[in-house]
Formats: structure tokens, sequence, C-alpha cells
């Protein structure tokens, strides 16, 4: 098949999963097509059947805001008409979902017709999307959509409650690619950032207010209070000097590294005791998935669909949001026994197991298929 895929470029989970998946297809025999303004930050080499065009909104002293969606609608034509394409696989709503409908009219009223897959990642749906800025278009792209897919049951179930939603929606969960994200040996890591054999506390996030960082400082606080223990805050973001203020005032500076964007996350997960999520709000949870990957157990909140990922009891431990004390008593309890840690990451190996890229893909690929044979134009 030839596939366009939209997506943010970012660090974004979206766009990870984006990338991810246009990766994997494409080593699958398929033709993928990233549509996007830059390029996406894990598209770093040449790969065959792999093409990336980048949308630039020109700008003119008379706009106040270049008009990106007019850009990328107009690239999306473009693309599907020269290059031919089947599918259009668009990640994240806004404003992707609209603008892909736009190009599919313009494509309609020339006599093409291209069907749109779009997938709906959180913040597009919960945090976003249903601010009444947006919700009209929203909701209204999602009905137009030939085919929608969803991360998780919760993030699925939160589209029908906040929306008038018609269509089907599809889960297809997060993945991983265990050639990538396996615990390997970085033991020189190790010894520099815990020189004493102190545990590993690892967050990995976009700093952004919906991650609650500064809950994973305030948890470590109290886990350093019974153990040793070194904490990694990995990413970057707008919440980032507040929680530099806060490991200042606690007088944790030493003990708390600011690690920034990092491209091989997988060799500081593989060095990790436990990752802290302590989200208000998370449709899946990547991040968390990635480390399990790692065998590294997961203490989170029980936001959203971080349950369908992390099994409390088996593969961490799950508490309200919001609720340190409690994040802190289950870290504790698996950091204090050797055995209970080893124990916890084997679960998590074996849960991350479940959500191999090789199970996830085929899914897309039957969806497209299905979407393909069924579209109505
Ligand atoms: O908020 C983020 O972490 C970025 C965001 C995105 O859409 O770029 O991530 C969302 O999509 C990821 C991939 O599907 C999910 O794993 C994250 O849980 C989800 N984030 C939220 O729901 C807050």
């Amino acid at each position: 098949m030839k596939i366009g895929i939209v997506c943010y470029p970012t660090y974004g989970g979206s766009g990870v999963v984006a990338t991810e998946l246009g990766l994997g297809l494409a080593k699958r025999g398929h033709q993928i097509h990233f549509i996007t303004y830059g390029r996406p930050a894990r598209l770093q080499h040449f790969q065959e059947n792999i093409f990336y065009h980048e949308v630039n909104a020109e700008d003119y002293p008379l706009f106040e805001y270049p008009p990106y969606d007019t850009a990328l609608a107009s690239k999306l034509v473009d693309v599907v008409k020269y290059e031919k394409l089947d599918l259009l696989h668009v990640h994240y709503a806004i404003p992707h979902a609209a603008v892909a409908y736009m190009a599919k009219k313009i494509l309609l009223a020339e006599g093409k017709y291209i069907p749109v897959v779009t997938t709906l990642h959180g913040t597009d749906i919960t945090l976003v999307g249903n601010n009444k800025s947006f919700s009209p278009v929203v909701a209204f792209s999602i009905n137009k959509s030939d085919g929608v897919t969803a991360v998780s049951e919760s993030l699925k179930n939160q589209t029908y409650d906040y929306f008038d939603i018609k269509n089907e929606i599809k889960v297809i969960p997060n993945f991983i690619d265990f050639d990538r994200f396996r615990k390997v040996n970085k033991d020189h890591f190790k010894k520099a950032i815990a020189p004493n054999g102190e545990k590993i506390l690892v967050h990995v996030s976009n700093f952004r207010k919906v991650k609650r960082v500064e809950d994973v400082i305030y948890v470590f606080e109290k886990v350093f209070r019974k153990i040793p223990s070194k904490l990694l805050l990995i990413g970057d973001g707008p919440e980032r000097r507040k929680l530099e203020d806060l490991c200042r005032q606690i007088g944790l500076c030493d003990e708390i590294r600011f690690l920034g964007k990092q491209d091989a996350v997988e060799e500081l997960l593989s060095v990790a005791d436990l990752f802290v999520m302590p989200s208000a709000n998370e449709s899946f949870g990547l991040a968390a998935l990635e480390a399990m990957a790692c065998e590294v157990p997961i203490i989170s909140s029980n936001a959203g669909g971080i349950p369908e990922v992390n099994i409390h009891g088996k593969t961490g431990f799950l508490s309200d949001i919001g609720d340190v004390e409690s994040m802190a008593k289950y870290a504790i309890q698996i950091l204090e026994d050797d055995k209970v840690l080893a124990e916890f990451r084997k679960n998590a190996l074996a849960q991350a197991e479940k959500f191999d890229i090789k199970y996830i893909l085929p899914q897309y690929e039957k969806y497209y298929e299905h979407i393909l044979a069924t579209a109505v134009y």
C-alpha cells in the first residue's frame, strides 16, 4: 500500500507512534510518505520505502498566524495526487483530521477518492479537543473520517463521552519495538549516576502540567528518606523551571538530575530500577511501556488508560492522581527488597511483550484493508 502519514514531528507520543508505525510498515514493504512541518524526531536514517514531504506555511505581513492548516491541506492534495497514495493516516485529531477532510473533498472534486484514517492519541480528546474552541471541528472530523482508532479502551470511551460520535472507534494500542527497547548492559552509566549502588528512579515526559512532574519529585523525596536513591528527569518542557526551583527548595539538587531531551532513552532506562508516571491524564502511557520493555516496574497514577498498561501489584502499582504518599509507599515496597524488585521487573517485561510491534502492525494493516474495502464516497 502507499500510505500518507500526517503527525506532529516532535518528541510527543503521537509523533513517536506515527513515526514508528511508518517505519515498521515500510519494513513490511509498504511505501510510506510522511507529511509534516519538520522531520519527525525518530526519522533519522535513510530507509527504502520512506519519503518525507515538508509542509511550508508561507508567511505574509497580513497573517498573525501563518495558515498551517491550508498549507497542509494543499500539500496533502499534491502528495496524494502525484504519489498516487491509497490512504491517508492522520495522527492527533487537531488539526489533522479536519485538514484531511478538506483535502479529501478537494480531491473528490477532481475525481480522486482518498480514504482517511484518524488515530486519536489523548490530549486531542481529553484536554484540547473538548475545549469549546475546537470541539465542533473535532467531533465533525472524527465523524467524517473513514476509519477511527484510539490507543486505549479508556480513550475510546472518553471520546464517546465527550462528543456525539456516530463512527465506530477501533482500539489499536501503542506498541513497542524490542529491537530498540530492551535492557542493555550500561554498567558504566549506572556507576556514574549511582556510584554507591543507589537505586535509580526515572521519569520521562514533555514536562507539561498534565504530567504532574512535581509529584515525581515529592515521591522521590519520600523514597530518598528510606532508601539511598537518585532521580533522573528526562525530557523538557514548560514546567522545567518550576521543577528546578522545587529541587532547590527541598535541598535535593545533588540527588536529582535533569537530563533534558535524550535520543537513546532506552540506554538510561536500562539502568533504572523504577519509573514514575503520576499523570493527571494519560490515554495510554507510551513512556511507561518503553520502561517496562527495559524491565523497569512502574509507579503511576490510575489516570485514563494507564491501568491497561501497568497492572496493579504485578508490573508496578497504581494510585489515585496526586496521592504521593501512596506512590512513595509502593515505590519503597518494590525497592527495599531485591527479590520483589526482580519479580516486578520480570512481570513488567512480560506485560510489555503483549504490545510487541509484531502483534500491532498487522492490526493496522488489517484495518487499512478493511477501510479500503468498505469506505463509501
Ligand atoms: O502528552 C503527551 O505525552 C504527548 C501526547 C501526544 O499526543 O503527542 O501523548 C499522547 O499520545 C501517546 C501516544 O499515543 C500516549 O501514549 C500518551 O498517553 C498520550 N498523552 C496523554 O494522554 C497525556
